[in-house]
């Protein structure tokens, strides 16, 4: 077995306990007007900062540090339209057959339904997915643990790094999308975990009015 290694942790940088809430506190105020966007527009969005914002969900923690994860970018149109054509087929079952009538009543106040035109819209689509096995340099494979919640963690660090750097995006999970190993010729070990859809908000972009729980619905605190 491999004898651990270890190094330095240099890159830590200790904070007062004001400048720590400072930061905190403007980070959140930041990360609150993250909204999910489904009106785009089609400018097209940087590459050096979609590149940054995948670099970002690199540095997720992962189970082992298998990094388990796979980004797959789409700007072209002719993926993006064989995408929406499969989505929207999926979807198309899942509002007149597949979905229980108490999930589209949750669904109502988003004011979603089976035509997905922003899969085309929006400049980029990044197709993630969970890697169930990796490969070692020799080939050979080795299985990843906790593959859903580490492509969870780089997911929810990549939508953040977008907000942070100014696009926004919508996490769509059309259901079953198998298809978009076909399309993107991804092996079957790899499980579709969502597609986000990046860009910019359309001009007249609206949202639905919903809201966030308060802290206290959503937290508890035990001090002894
Ligand atoms: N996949 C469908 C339905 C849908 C499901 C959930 I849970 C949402 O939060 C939003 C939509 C769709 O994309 O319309």
């Amino acid at each position: 077995m491999k004898q651990p290694e270890f190094v330095q942790y240099d890159a830590y940088v200790r904070r007062s306990v004001d400048d720590m809430t400072a930061r905190a506190e403007r980070f959140y105020e930041q990360m609150d007007t993250r909204r999910t966007v489904r009106d785009f527009s089609h400018e097209p969005v940087p590459s050096s900062v979609i590149e940054y914002a995948l670099r970002t969900a690199g540095t997720a923690p992962s189970g082992a540090n298998l990094q388990p994860w796979h980004f797959g970018v789409v700007s072209g149109p002719e993926t993006k339209r064989e995408i929406r054509k499969a989505a929207e087929e999926e979807e198309r079952e899942f509002y007149t057959r597949r979905a229980p009538q108490a999930w589209l009543d949750a669904l109502a106040p988003l004011g979603t339904d089976a035509n997905k035109a922003f899969l085309e819209t929006a400049p980029l689509l990044i197709a993630v997915f969970a890697q169930t096995v990796g490969h070692l340099a020799d080939g050979r494979k080795v299985k990843h643990y906790y593959p859903t919640e580490s492509t969870g963690l780089a997911t929810g660090m990549l939508i953040t790094a977008l907000h942070n750097a100014g696009l926004v995006c919508l996490t769509h999970t059309p259901s079953p999308m198998r298809f978009l190993n076909k399309i993107l010729g991804r092996p079957k070990s790899e499980r579709p975990y969502l597609l986000l859809v990046v860009g910019y908000p359309a001009e007249n972009a609206k949202l639905p009015n919903i809201s966030r729980k308060a802290l206290s619905d959503f937290v508890s605190y035990r001090a002894h």
